[in-house]
């Protein structure tokens, strides 16, 4: 392929690539045995934002913040004109809405699919909650993680659970309005250790076809067993017209919220070359999220690295002659169809990222420009005593 083909691809396809921050990658989160404290830390809704806001004004392709209802917003819909002026003064966007249905002590046994019908709708009143909180918002995106399972085999009704889950999904639904949209998420364990009620693609996939129309999968890349091929998963969901969007992160055992890319980038490479062969005019319906917490590295360091490295894959991933490579897979050419797929993975297309970055008067290198900027000395001034005294919330 000639240079300036690939910069064409390239380029078009970073012209479409946008990739949503969490609120929580920029605070202060624990393993399951503690939290060490960084002194950088955002403590605040107003510090996240200005967090996400330095990482946009750096990357230029990350213009949302996924707001956290228990985290971000205590007081409900009534937190909604201070995010509305935080959104103004930092150059970012609400992004998807998600809400909490696993820290509460009643949600011990489950929250939409406890047994008590009381603590279920509890559960589905902050489920429409968060609905309102999106509308009034104007996000897209109700992302829905359910921590309920169980932890020994017998104790629960698995069948029960799926009809309360079904009830209520259902009823978060109705109250979508049409612009709206519920993502349901999927994890094979943990917090539970034996049954959890969401626990595949094909449970979120069936749910979310009960659900409605406005229902789609959320594939966390995290959320897998160590062998399972997610691009089959992401190509299975893409045939269905099922998939909503992702939580990125990396994993070495388990749901390990490690940096995209840091342990498989060719995994990730994969995953963006089966959107790209099927759905290539309609990435901007898939929801490209971060789902990270960075418990030893800096937060807002981690969170550009992140950016730049899913920038990178998406690019490198554009490079793939599909044209060529459908030809070869017919024709069972198999040494040739692999060089021709994997020969775009192993390509630098850094130059041609930096290229494009100059273009829109973007650094070219956005974690040298934070580290000249100045920024992070500055926050851990301004933050280093609030945080020595952080409070004991998760995020
Ligand atoms: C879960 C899941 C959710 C995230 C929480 C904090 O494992 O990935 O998406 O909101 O962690
Ligand atoms: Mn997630
Ligand atoms: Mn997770």
């Amino acid at each position: 392929m000639h240079e300036h083909e690939k910069a064409k691809r390239i380029y078009k396809a970073l012209d479409a690539f946008r990739i949503e921050m969490p609120s929580w990658g920029f605070a202060n989160t624990g393993t399951r045995f503690g939290k060490f404290l960084q002194p950088a830390a955002a403590t605040s809704l107003e510090e996240k934002f200005a967090d996400a806001g330095e990482v946009n004004k750096l990357t230029g392709i990350s213009p949302d913040l996924a707001l956290h209802v228990e985290w971000d917003l205590p007081n409900g819909a009534k937190d909604i004109p201070a995010i509305r002026r935080l959104e103004k003064e930092h150059g970012v966007r609400a992004g998807s809405i998600n809400p909490n249905l696993f820290q509460s002590q009643e949600y011990k046994y489950g929250s939409i699919c406890n047994p008590d019908a009381e603590i279920r709708a509890k559960a589905l009143d902050h489920l429409l909650t968060s609905v309102e909180i999106g509308k009034q918002l104007g996000s897209r995106d109700l992302s829905i993680w359910i921590a309920d399972g169980s932890n020994y085999p017998g104790t629960q009704s698995i069948r029960r659970r799926i009809e309360w889950m079904q009830e209520i999904l259902g009823a978060v639904h109705t109250a979508l309005c049409r612009e709206q949209r519920m993502l349901i998420e999927y994890k094979p364990f943990e917090p539970a250790f034996y049954h959890t009620d969401i626990a595949d693609w094909g449970m979120a996939v069936e749910l979310a076809r009960i659900a409605g129309p406005q229902a789609r999968v959320l594939v966390d890349t995290g959320h897998h067993y160590q062998a399972q091929n997610i691009e089959q998963i992401v190509a299975w969901l893409l045939h269905l017209d099922m998939l909503g969007g992702f939580h990125f992160n990396d994993r070495r055992y388990a749901d390990d919220d490690l940096t995209l890319g840091s342990i498989d980038p060719y995994q990730v490479f994969r995953i963006f070359h089966e959107i790209l062969t099927d759905a290539p005019d309609k990435v901007a319906e898939i929801a490209f999220m971060i789902d990270q917490s960075h418990n030893l590295k800096g937060k807002v360091e981690a969170m550009i690295q992140t950016v730049c490295t899913a920038q990178e894959l998406y690019a490198r991933a554009a490079l793939v002659d599909r044209e060529l490579l459908a030809e070869l897979q017919q024709s069972c050419r198999l040494v040739e169809a692999e060089e021709c797929f994997r020969g775009a993975f192993w390509e630098d297309v850094r130059p041609f990222v930096k290229a494009w970055r100059k273009e829109r008067k973007l650094p070219e290198e956005p974690l040298r420009a934070l580290a000249e900027s100045g920024y992070v000395e500055r926050i851990t001034q301004e933050r280093q005593e609030k945080n020595a005294c952080a409070g004991s919330s998760y995020a």
